[in-house]
């Protein structure tokens, strides 16, 4: 055999193999699991057979004009000019079908864009380079990264066959739980670069954009996994952030809000660990957190990402290194919010005794808890403290420490939705700066705030008097607002006690 056959030999079985890891191979479009996929399919088919017809008639045409009057035959072209019945005919029809086209195209745009009345709302924001999931209706909150078995076979030179691995690339470590028939909201952001969130079965995609906010929505019929992945070039590791929903009945679905909420009550395991285990056990977190930017040997990206062996920070005092790690820095995200202290405290320890390091010390969790912005590991959203209990007397404070202390709570309880510096995202989460409730009646103020409005939830039971009134300050006194004044949580204690009962969360 030369070898120019060869290659096509080898070409060949590459294509049989190809062919059979993708055994569903389909031609059409994919019809869905929801109302609107299906949609989108019928008025695929619909305009897809307008277009065979027409195009069947026009060549039809041209071919039978062709073969029947051509010259040999002795047929003599007509000659004329302008004729305007024939004009009129020929604007006429295609405007006609055309229009035609339009009417089931625009109801079934119209019907994808209507998120109206939804039943619940998830907020869906984009990293480099995994998902971040929030319920804003009952508090649920977490990260969806590539799972672990994907994420091993993907490694250059890592021996494993993807074929081996059962949805290589299409599986997640928490994939997105969602009721079936139900409409939900989805509205989408992203926290560093653009990505865009596709899962073929339910019929779109929609771009998550860094300050921008995108809606869409979906009720899925049948109880079932739908994977997808992310469609927008967004780094160097695009392709490794894929989509998992899964459908649930509605039992199942409450069963699993349930069981989700008490994980996320039960929080961080604060007790000491030794340093070995703190070492050993931050291995897993590395290699799941880290690895894709800092490389699993620890050697990073020279120009881009910097490596950990042998870096200074690493070498250098621990409490300043946990920080740069729980508040992120330029490209380093902030894992504060993602890992929890014992995992934080778990990869810093590794970072600083692996990876070709020897400092020799460590950090427990309790330290890295005191380090984290206020109750945003603890997930206060989705533990709501009832005043009552609260035992500490309040103390009323001057104004400057209340906009201080408010400082942080704005950072874990509002800057998801008005965004860090209270620019906001207009025109779904109204800008702080400036904005005519802040600087405008104090009470009026803190009555939207107790009770909530809209989208925007009230903070009267799930905020401490003392973090409310801090709040309230801050957005008055901070965020480039000064209007100069301030309520004492003296006076937002009295206003709690006055609120009707806690509403339990759960979808009704
Ligand atoms: C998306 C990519 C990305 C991921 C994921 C990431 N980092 Fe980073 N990291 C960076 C970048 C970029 C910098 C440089 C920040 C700067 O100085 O501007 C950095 C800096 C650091 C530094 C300081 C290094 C030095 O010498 O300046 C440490 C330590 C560090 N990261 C640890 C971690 C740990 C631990 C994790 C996992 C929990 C992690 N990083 C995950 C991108 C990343
Ligand atoms: C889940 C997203 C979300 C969170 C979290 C959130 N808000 Fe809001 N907020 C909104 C929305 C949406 C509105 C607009 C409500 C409306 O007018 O219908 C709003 C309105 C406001 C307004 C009125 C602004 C204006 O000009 O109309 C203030 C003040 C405010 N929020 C303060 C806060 C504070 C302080 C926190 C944290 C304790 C917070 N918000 C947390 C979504 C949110
Ligand atoms: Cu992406």
């Amino acid at each position: 055999m030369n070898k120019s056959k060869q290659l096509f030999a080898s070409w060949v079985l590459m294509a049989i193999g190809l062919e059979t890891a993708q055994a569903d191979y389909k031609l059409n479009l994919m019809q869905g699991v929801t109302k609107v996929s299906n949609d989108i399919y019928d008025l695929h088919m619909l305009i897809l057979w307008i277009c065979v017809f027409i195009g069947v008639a026009v060549f039809g045409a041209m071919f039978y004009s062709i073969y029947h009057h051509r010259k040999s035959r002795g047929h003599q072209a007509a000659q004329f000019h302008e004729n305007t019945t024939v004009e009129i005919i020929w604007t006429i029809i295609p405007t006609l079908i055309l229009v035609g086209m339009a009417i089931p195209a625009t109801k079934t745009l119209l019907e994808l864009d209507d998120v109206q009345d939804s039943d619940m709302s998830i907020k869906v924001t984009g990293w480099q380079w995994k998902w971040e999931y929030e319920y804003l209706d009952n508090g649920i909150h977490f990260f969806s990264s590539l799972d672990e078995a994907s994420n091993k076979a993907r490694q250059v030179g890592s021996g494993i066959d993807p074929r081996s691995v059962p949805h290589y690339l299409l599986n997640v470590d928490h994939p997105l739980v969602i009721p079936t028939k139900k409409k939900i909201r989805f509205v989408f952001t992203a926290a560093d670069v653009l990505h865009s969130w596709w899962v073929p079965e339910l019929g779109w995609k929609k771009d998550a954009i860094p300050g921008f906010i995108n809606e869409a929505w979906t009720n899925v019929e049948k109880a079932g996994t739908y994977r997808g992945q992310c469609t927008e070039l967004c780094g160097k590791d695009h392709g490794f952030m894929p989509i998992v929903v899964i459908a649930m009945e509605q039992p199942d679905y409450d069963a699993w809000v349930k069981k989700t909420q008490a994980e996320a009550k039960k929080g961080p395991d604060l007790s000491d660990q030794s340093h070995d285990e703190l070492v050993s056990k931050g291995a897993a977190v590395y290699s799941k957190n880290c690895s894709t930017c800092h490389l699993p040997d620890g050697k990073g990206v020279p120009g881009a990402f910097p490596a950990i062996t042998g870096s200074a920070v690493v070498k250098g005092d621990i409490k300043v290194q946990a920080n740069l790690i729980i508040n992120g820095k330029g490209g380093m995200p902030a894992f504060g919010k993602m890992l929890k202290a014992d995992e934080l405290a778990q990869v810093i320890s590794y970072t600083r005794n692996a990876l070709g390091n020897s400092v020799g010390d460590e950090i427990q969790p309790k330290s890295v808890q005191e380090l984290l912005p206020q109750g945003a590991d603890t997930a206060s959203k989705a533990v709501p403290m009832s005043t009552s209990e609260k035992a500490e007397p309040i103390v009323d404070m001057p104004k400057d420490e209340l906009v201080s202390l408010g400082k942080s709570v704005y950072g874990s309880n509002c800057a998801s939705c008005h965004q860090a510096e209270g620019q906001g995202m207009p025109p779904m989460f109204p800008a702080l700066t400036g904005s005519a409730v802040v600087t405008g009646d104090l009470n009026a103020q803190v009555g939207l705030m107790l009770n909530g409005k809209g989208m925007m939830p009230g903070f009267g039971h799930t905020l401490s008097a003392t973090d409310f009134a801090a709040v309230v300050a801050f957005t008055r006194n901070g965020l480039g607002n000064a209007v100069g004044d301030a309520i004492q949580p003296s006076a937002i204690q009295k206003l709690q006690a006055a609120l009707p009962a806690a509403q339990d969360d759960d979808e009704d």
